[in-house]
Order: structure tokens, then C-alpha cells, then sequence
């Protein structure tokens, strides 16, 4: 077999830290600085989590979730020079309409950043007579525009992939009710003008994997590599003390991503450490973003632990390809175009 890569380029400065030499599950090892982002990160915000970065000029940067100490959660910028020691805007992101008149959502929650071309998106969960997903565009991070809510509420966990397929962008989303949804597929849409979305497909389901059968959601932006596209998402299971969130991963057909040509049978990272088990909600580990090189193939993965802080876990993609392939179950709703 072909060394699998990561195609595109990413950056050489991704945060980093060495693994162990062998594993007991999934390769895939947590930060030795986790949590990376503690309690009471900036001015009247009590806790950051499940938040994106992306590299941006001789650092990072990364729209955050904070949820303020009046309990309502918005979205802050911050900037780092290594990816793991953040600072943040003492004021929340400041929306404007495309006339440029101040445009705050009523809260935003659980943002993902992407590039496509010469922009970046914000794509977060916001209230749109319920919950439903708001998008914002900036190519400078100093303004912020807002554009047009791609779905109908209920909606969650939505995240743009980083390039046009087809000509069309690409969505993955979840679908949802108004309240903690006891259910939810992953689904993708497809738009020429990021105004107009439709040819909906149904990627993938809750599966019969205990860790995931309740629900799972898109999480960090999908990484293209030479056997598709590398997805890190979360999965929930529910406990007689309430939902556990994991992280599982699937790699999605290239030119055709509702179909899953590889989904892991076993969670990636489920919670574990004190920072995962304990918080204000514990047990959940929820995937926003993932930096990578593509000339090393190093992965860090961003996730939010148990609502409270943000932490970072690595691995590389000939470590997670492979044992995605090698541990893959995929069932009929998986391998389908997902159209009925
Ligand atoms: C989901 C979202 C996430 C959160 C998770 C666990 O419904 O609200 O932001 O991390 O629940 O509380």
C-alpha cells in the first residue's frame, strides 16, 4: 500500500508533542499541557470549550466559546503564537450585517473555523426561532460578516468542508430538536453561493456501537488525504447518569462524501482525565478542529472537555488511517449516496 498523506499543506508549526511508542487503543495521545485553556480565561467569561483555530500569520488564531459569567455562550477571538498558550479578546466577535450595521446573534455556541479559497467561515449553533446554525464570513479577522442561516431550525454541530467539491461548498450537519436531542444522523448539503443549500444526503447514522448510538455530530473541518476524507466527529452515548461524548473517526469518499468508506467500530478518545470527567458537564469530549502538516502528517485535534476547558490531542494520519480502515464496520446507511 501507498504511504497515506495528507493532501493540501497545512502548516509546519502545528502544536506538537511526541507519542508513545505503542498503544492500547486508538493512536491518539492528549496533550501533556492539557487543559490548555483553564477556568476564567478572559474579562466575564467563566469558560472556554469546543472551540476552532486556524494558523493565521506567524501563529494561530481560533473563535472560541465562551460562556460568559451571565451564562449566555458567544464567541471570542483569540491568538497564539504556538497553538497551546492563548489570549483573548476582552470583547466578544462583533458581527455586522453585509451593510455593515452591528448584527449580534441572541447566543452562539460551539463555532468551527474553515478556509476555503481566501475566506474564512464561522459556522456556530444559534438561536433562529430555536436552534439552528448562523454562519459569518472574514478574510481579515477584523470584520465579521454575517451571511444568510443555511438551514431550518432544528440544527447542530455544522461544519463547511475546506474546499468546493463539484464546484458546490460542502456541509456536514446534525439535524435536531430544541432541546439536549436525544437523537441525530449526520447529513451533508451542498451550495453553489453558500445562500442556497439542498441536495441534502444522509452521511451517517447513530450506529450499534455502544459509545455512539444515540447520536453523533460533525466535528472538526474534514482533512483530505489520499483515502478520502478524515473525519473526526463526536458520538454519545446515554448512561444511566446522563450522555457521554466520545470522539470517533470515518473517512468519507472524495468526490462523493456522503458515502462513508471507513467508519471506526471504536471511539478515537473518550473522557478519562479529570479534565474530561469532571466540570461543568462531565464526561464529554467534543471535537471542533484540527490543525495538521501535511509534509509530516501531524494531526492536532482541538476538543472541548466536559464544557469547561479546551484541550489538545495528537496524532498523525499514517497512525489513524490505518486503524480507521483496520477497525471499520460500516453498515448499508453508511455506504449509500444517502437519498431516498
Ligand atoms: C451539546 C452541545 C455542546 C455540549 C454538549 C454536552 O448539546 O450543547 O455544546 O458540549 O451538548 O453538554
Amino acid at each position: 500500500m501507498d504511504p497515506i498523506k495528507i493532501l493540501g499543506t497545512g502548516t509546519p508549526t502545528v502544536p506538537w508533542k511526541d507519542g508513545p511508542q505503542s498503544f492500547q487503543g486508538a493512536p491518539v495521545w492528549r496533550c501533556d499541557e492539557n487543559p490548555i485553556i483553564g477556568r476564567n480565561p478572559a474579562k466575564e467569561v467563566a469558560r472556554i470549550f469546543n472551540s476552532a483555530v486556524q494558523p493565521w500569520k506567524d501563529g494561530f488564531i481560533g473563535v472560541f466559546r465562551g460562556e460568559q459569567t451571565n451564562g449566555v455562550p458567544y464567541i471570542y477571538l483569540g491568538r497564539s503564537k504556538d497553538g497551546i498558550h492563548w489570549e483573548f479578546d476582552s470583547e466578544k466577535i462583533r458581527f455586522t450585517d453585509e451593510k455593515g450595521e452591528v448584527s449580534m446573534p441572541v447566543y452562539a455556541y460551539d463555532p468551527r473555523l474553515v478556509k476555503v479559497e481566501d475566506t474564512y467561515y464561522i459556522i456556530w449553533c444559534q438561536d433562529f426561532y430555536g436552534a439552528s446554525i448562523g454562519m459569518a464570513k472574514t478574510q481579515d479577522f477584523q470584520s465579521f460578516v454575517r451571511i444568510e442561516n443555511p438551514f431550518l431550525p432544528f440544527n447542530r454541530n455544522a461544519v463547511l468542508f475546506p474546499r468546493k467539491i463539484n464546484g458546490n461548498f460542502m456541509m456536514l450537519s446534525r439535524p435536531s430538536d430544541s432541546g439536549h436531542t436525544p437523537f441525530g444522523d449526520i447529513f451533508l448539503s451542498e451550495s453553489p453561493d453558500l445562500v442556497y443549500w439542498g441536495k441534502h444526503r444522509h452521511v451517517m447514522g447513530s450506529s450499534f456501537e455502544w459509545w455512539e448510538s444515540l447520536k453523533i455530530g460533525g466535528g472538526a473541518a474534514p482533512i483530505e488525504t489520499t483515502e478520502g476524507w478524515l473525519l473526526f466527529y463526536h458520538g454519545v452515548s446515554a448512561t444511566c447518569n446522563g450522555y457521554v461524548y466520545s470522539i470517533g473517526g470515518a473517512i468519507l469518499d472524495i468526490d462523493h462524501p456522503s458515502v462513508v468508506k471507513y467508519r471506526c467500530q471504536n471511539f478515537l478518545l473518550t473522557p478519562q482525565e479529570w479534565y474530561e470527567e469532571r466540570g461543568f458537564v462531565p464526561n464529554v469530549t467534543f471535537p471542533c478542529a484540527a490543525l495538521y502538516d501535511a509534509e509530516s502528517g501531524k494531526i492536532a485535534i482541538y476538543y472541548g472537555a466536559a464544557d469547561t476547558y479546551v484541550c489538545l490531542a495528537f496524532t498523525t494520519v499514517e497512525l489513524i488511517v490505518p486503524y480507521i480502515m483496520q477497525n471499520s464496520v460500516v453498515r448499508e446507511t453508511d455506504t449509500e449516496i444517502g437519498v431516498r
